[in-house]
């Protein structure tokens, strides 16, 4: 199973900090995004999007990392990151769609231009932080972890960004519940340093 992979991405960091907690084995191809590989085939034609990370699995092919996720663990992973019923998976795709908008508008966008000198508003961005680490910090006071009570594929999907936040100009100082996750995720067996 190959993942199209950019190991500074925290996109595709998602997926293997999944895969190295669930012992799901990833053939890891890497795209040189500075050379335009993902615009050109086979990336082009695998995902219209020109983005990573892309798993390809057979005739299965995926983008989105949140997609991603759900796949590798619903298929690979066992009931643990990703459970049989609605209200399970409910609960950890309000965390995946945080991922894939808040976190990714904010935390995320902030890190492109200040790492990268992507052409978006940083400043836009940065101010959309405070909101999404309070929403995040008050969850996590009255929980350990971000859905179902223990650790699934929602919290792989946005701890990322915000492990990287000091990469975008953010500091996490004063969100003490968020640190004490962070640490609790990093104590996991499997558990695959951020890049
Ligand atoms: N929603 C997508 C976003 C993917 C994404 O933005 N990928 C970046 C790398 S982190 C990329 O490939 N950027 C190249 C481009 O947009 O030209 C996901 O969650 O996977």
């Amino acid at each position: 199973m190959k993942l199209y992979d950019l190991d500074v991405s925290g996109n595709c960091y998602k997926v293997r900090l999944l895969a190295s907690l669930a012992n799901i084995e990833l053939e890891l191809v890497p795209v040189d995004l500075q050379s335009g590989a993902h615009k050109k085939p086979p990336l082009s034609e695998l995902n219209p999007l020109q983005q990573v990370p892309v798993l390809q699995d057979g005739a299965t092919v995926l983008r989105d990392s949140q997609a991603i996720l759900v796949y590798l663990a619903g298929t690979y992973g066992g009931l643990a990151w990703w459970p049989a019923h609605a209200r399970g998976q409910a609960e950890i795709v309000q965390w995946l769609s945080f991922a894939g908008n808040e976190v990714e508008h904010s935390l995320c966008a902030a890190r492109l231009v200040q790492k990268f000198a992507a052409p978006l508003d940083k400043a836009a961005a940065l101010a959309k932080v405070p909101k999404v680490l309070s929403v995040l910090d008050q969850h996590l006071k009255a929980n350990d972890w971000l859905a179902m009570g223990r650790p699934t594929i929602a919290d792989c999907a946005v701890y990322p960004y915000v492990a990287l936040a000091s990469e975008g100009g953010v500091s996490l100082e004063g969100y003490s519940h968020i640190a004490q996750w962070m640490a609790r995720l990093e104590a996991l067996p499997g558990y695959l340093p951020k890049p």
